[in-house]
Order: C-alpha cells, then structure tokens, then sequence
C-alpha cells in the first residue's frame, strides 16, 4: 500500500514538476562572440527539446556577477545562476583542478586537448566538478589565447620585458606574466576595454576568433599580435547542482543533448579558420556560414602586425616558465597531470 502510495505521489510530482519561468545562464563576453552564440543555441535547443518548459534566458557580459568574473563559480553552485558557460580560467580560482589548462604551454594542439577532455583526466575534472555542486554538461572552447600589445612586435621574452600587460584575475596568471618579465596586473574583462583606450594597461592575452575580432581590440590600440599558443581555454557547459535536481529524468536528458550539440557548434566557431578545416567543414554542413575563414590574413588586414612564434622560440618562453608550470602542477594533483599526459599520449 505504502509503495503503490509512493509511486503515485512520484507521477503527481512528474506531471506537475514546477518550473520556473526563467532560469538564469551567465556568460562573461558578449552576444557576437563564438562563446556568447554558444549560450544563445544552448537557450534555443533546451527550449525546443523541453517542448518549452525550460526557459533559459542569457545574462551576457558579466551581468549576472556584476564585476568579478572569478566569482562566477560561486553563483552557479549556490543557484544564483542557474547554468553557466564558464571559462576554465574563472572558475580555477575555485576549483585548483582547471589549472591543468592554465599551465603555460602543456597543450601543443586541438588535438591533445581534445583527448584530455574525453578522456580520463577530463572525466575526472567533471567528477570534481559534481562534488562541488555543479553538473557539467560539456566541453566549449574560448580558443588558444594569444598576446596583443600597443608598443612592439613580441618575438622574444625581452621584447615583453616591463610591458603592463593586463591578465585574469588568477593567481598562475600573474606567476607566469611575472616569470616572463612582464608588469602583469589582474583585471575583470568589464573593465578591460576601457583601461586600454586610456593606456592603463599596454597588452592583453585572449583568444584571435573568440575574442580579439570581435571586440575589435587594434581599434583600442592593439596593433601588435603574437601566436605562441601558450594557454588553451575551454569553456564548460554547466548547471548548478540546486537547479538539475528540479528536473525530471527527461528534462535532464533533453537538456544534456542540448548541451552537447550546442557545444559542438560553439567550440566549431571557436576554431574556425584556425584548426586544419574541420571546424569550417563542420560550420558548412550545417548550413552557417561564416565571414572570417582566415583570421590572421582578416587582422593583417586591419592593420595588425602579426607575429607567429616558431618552435624555436616558443622554446624561449617555455624555459622562463619552468618553475610556474612545477609549483602549479604540485597544486593541481599529480594523479591528474598523469591522466592528462596519458590522454594526451592517446592523442
Ligand atoms: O576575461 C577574459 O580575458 C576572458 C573573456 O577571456 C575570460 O573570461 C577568461
């Protein structure tokens, strides 16, 4: 009597789940971003795949958090944001793990990083991810993040030496700015755009695709561009822990689906004209088309000096920071820096 009593109640409360009429997912950059056009698919699959029971609305630009992008963390295990598309840079501050991919020069193509997402150590990342109240959806892709300065073409450590070069607020950031002899300072991106039009800061490190072209940075002075690759930044698709518990097993299901298709449009924008043609191919037989195939010959174009490091010098700058990249895999976990490198073997 008392299971057949259970069993009823359980249908009740599936036929009349309550949803909310908005639920909150914030996003750091804005909605001409590969990143930001992520969210947005994300928002439209769930709504079509729920049959419109879950409505997600954008927070873009930071508006969720008002300010300190490294606090982003926070609000989505507490529920304040109840999913976030989050950069693995603003959430390490909270989760030592995700400075696997902070480490200065650890992921020499897609490809390795690619294996270490599907593989043991990315599965772990998740699995930690779940303990501290988040449930992770999938894995999008910032883009390899490339330094652009006002002053000088960068091709060696001295060229940086003294530059003020404005970084995010964490902490392996400022090591490794440090230990290459720059100025480095932290800064939330709100604040970014115009500290460069006033010359607060010289340079800055982001993505070419996900970030540079469509904040236009030469405008505010960026004219000088190096391609080192140094530090990857994948964005993780996630809701909070507080939130997916509300929903019913086929909610979740539609929303996980949504997660991974909107993901792979999202990481293929990202890449897009800058891997060997597979983002682009993939855009194509989705029918999107996109404006910019070839971003260095599109910032030559506007104006910008480019440089593109060789292995060679690459070297240069992996040396100076040897010592960052020991001490932070000591506060990263040896078990996973192993499964990172024996993914990447795989790769
Ligand atoms: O602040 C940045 O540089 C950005 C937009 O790339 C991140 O959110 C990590």
């Amino acid at each position: 009597m008392k299971r057949i009593l259970t069993g009823i109640l359980v249908l009740l409360g599936l036929a009349f789940a309550q949803f909310k009429s908005e639920y909150k997912l914030s996003v750091v950059v804005a909605p001409n971003t590969a990143w930001g056009m992520g969210a947005q698919k994300f928002a439209d699959l769930v709504k079509e795949k729920t049959g419109g029971r879950v409505n997600i609305k954008v927070y873009f630009s930071g508006q969720l958090f008002a300010g300190q992008q490294t606090n982003e963390f926070q609000l989505l295990r507490t529920g304040v944001a109840d999913f976030a598309i989050g950069s693995t840079i603003n959430w390490s501050p909270q989760v030592k793990e995700l400075n696997l991919f902070n480490l200065p020069f650890f992921f020499p193509s897609y490809k390795e990083l690619d294996a270490v997402e599907e593989g043991q150590a990315g599965k772990a990342i998740f699995q930690r991810l779940r303990q501290l109240g988040a449930e992770p959806l999938a894995w999008g892709e910032n883009g390899y993040r490339q330094l652009t300065n006002s002053k000088r073409p960068v091709r060696t450590p001295e060229d940086l030496q003294g530059l003020k070069i404005r970084v995010v607020g964490a902490p392996i950031f400022i090591d490794t700015f440090r230990a290459l002899g720059a100025n480095p300072t932290s800064m939330s991106w709100a604040e970014v755009l115009t500290a460069l039009q006033q010359g607060v800061i010289e340079g800055q490190e982001n993505p070419i695709v996900g970030v540079i072209i469509p904040y236009k940075l030469w405008e505010l002075g960026q004219r000088y561009l190096t391609v080192w690759n140094y530090v990857i930044d994948p964005l993780i698709f996630a809701a909070s822990a507080q939130t997916w518990r509300t929903f019913p097993s086929d909610v979740q299901k539609a929303i996980q689906e949504a997660a991974l298709e909107a993901a792979r449009y999202q990481k293929a924008l990202a890449r897009a004209g800058m891997d060997d043609g597979t983002a682009l191919r993939y855009l194509s037989s989705l029918g999107v088309k996109v404006e910019i195939t070839d971003p260095l010959a599109y910032l030559r174009s506007q104006g910008v000096q480019v440089t593109v490091l060789t292995p060679l010098e690459i070297g240069r700058f992996r040396e100076r920071v040897s010592g960052v990249v020991q001490r932070w895999m000591g506060e990263i976990g040896g078990t996973l820096i192993v499964q990172a490198e024996a993914d990447k073997k795989r790769a």
